[in-house]
């Protein structure tokens, strides 16, 4: 049984007990086999939903009712979708904290595992920037739409751009923050980040999705991993999707989700494969101890793996071991 249990203590402890090396890497879990054990291949391997940090869980209802059914691109667009309309924590969506001019810029991305794929970044007023992805994907010859050319866009589809605005919430902090103006991206915002997705569906189809509003208090323009195939999301058949979610920068100078596709490729298991690119992350990216990246990976046989640089990444999963929702650390 594929059965996960948090097992170490994230780089930072790692690091104080003075014990560094891949194999003491930082990490969300571990399969409660040794990942030199032999592969568990569940015997019904779809449908599979798996998704970051604790909005996983409403997200993973959303897709795995589609997938009764449905398709994995249908799943991954409905499951983010329920985050970017309601995302508490304000990161996802147009009620997340902004960027230092106080505007909600939005990212997304969309991809199949036969190689289509939508993305938007840097998108102001939209309430869906995944369907939005998903739009690029399906009716243009483009992959990614950027700022007000995506917005356009979005008009032309029929799609509302809403003016700026802040939630409440958002508009209280964001006043709070331009006291000070201190911009030190926080190690680990356990349980408040974007939305990426993983979904098999009962036709063997994978997909993968991400939205996001970036970093709070980014500098206007900054663009993230989300939006980025083969940073924040990539999927290939046969082999498998990678998803990502942290601390984009480093994921965009190493192509994390690339990463772990690619260590399948050459053999690795899912939870092999987040273990090397989260390896990877940390060896491109000096201060570890400052950053958090958490990587989902799963293959065509259902099997999932999860890693991050420190402790404290959830992740929402459904598959044959997990027919309920459940919450993973
Ligand atoms: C970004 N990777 O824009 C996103 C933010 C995120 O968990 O995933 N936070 O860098």
């Amino acid at each position: 049984m594929l059965h996960r249990r948090p097992v170490c203590k994230g780089i930072a402890g790692v690091l104080g007990s003075g014990m560094l090396g891949t194999a003491a890497l930082g990490c969300a879990s571990a399969p409660s086999t040794q990942t030199t054990a032999a592969p568990v291949i569940p015997s019904s391997p779809a449908p599979v939903v798996l998704s970051t940090w604790n909005h996983g869980l409403p997200a993973n209802r959303a897709a795995l009712a589609i997938l009764a059914d449905g398709s994995a691109i249908d799943a991954v667009e409905a499951g983010c979708r329920v985050v970017e309309l309601e995302c508490p924590d304000m990161t996802v969506g147009l009620g997340a904290r902004p960027d230092r001019e106080g505007r909600v810029t939005l990212d997304a991305a969309i991809m199949s595992d036969d190689g289509r794929a939508g993305c938007v970044a840097f998108v102001q007023g939209v309430a869906h920037p995944i369907s939005l992805a998903r739009m690029v994907m399906e009716r243009t010859p483009h992959v990614l739409l950027v700022g007000a050319g995506a917005e356009q866009f979005a008009r032309q589809m029929g799609v509302e751009v809403h003016g700026p605005r802040l939630s409440e919430a958002a508009e209280r902090e964001w006043k709070a923050w331009l006291a000070e103006k201190r911009y030190e991206p926080r190690i680990n915002i356990e349980n408040h980040d974007t939305i990426s997705m993983l979904a098999l569906d009962a036709k063997g189809r994978m997909a993968a999705g991400s939205t996001t509003s970036g970093l709070a208090y980014k500098m206007h323009g900054r663009v993230g991993d989300s939006p980025i195939l083969g940073a924040g999301i990539f999927v290939d058949a046969p082999i498998g999707g990678a998803i990502c979610t942290g601390l984009g920068e480093t994921v965009l100078r190493t192509l994390g989700a690339h990463l772990a596709v690619e260590a399948m490729r050459a053999g690795a298991t899912p939870q092999e494969a987040c273990e090397q690119a989260i390896a990877r992350i940390v060896e491109k990216n000096p201060r570890p101890e400052t950053y958090q990246v958490g990587m989902l990976a799963l293959d065509f046989t259902g099997r999932s793996g999860a890693f991050a640089v420190q402790r404290g990444f959830t992740y929402a999963l459904q598959d044959a071991l997990h027919p309920s929702p459940s919450l993973l650390t």
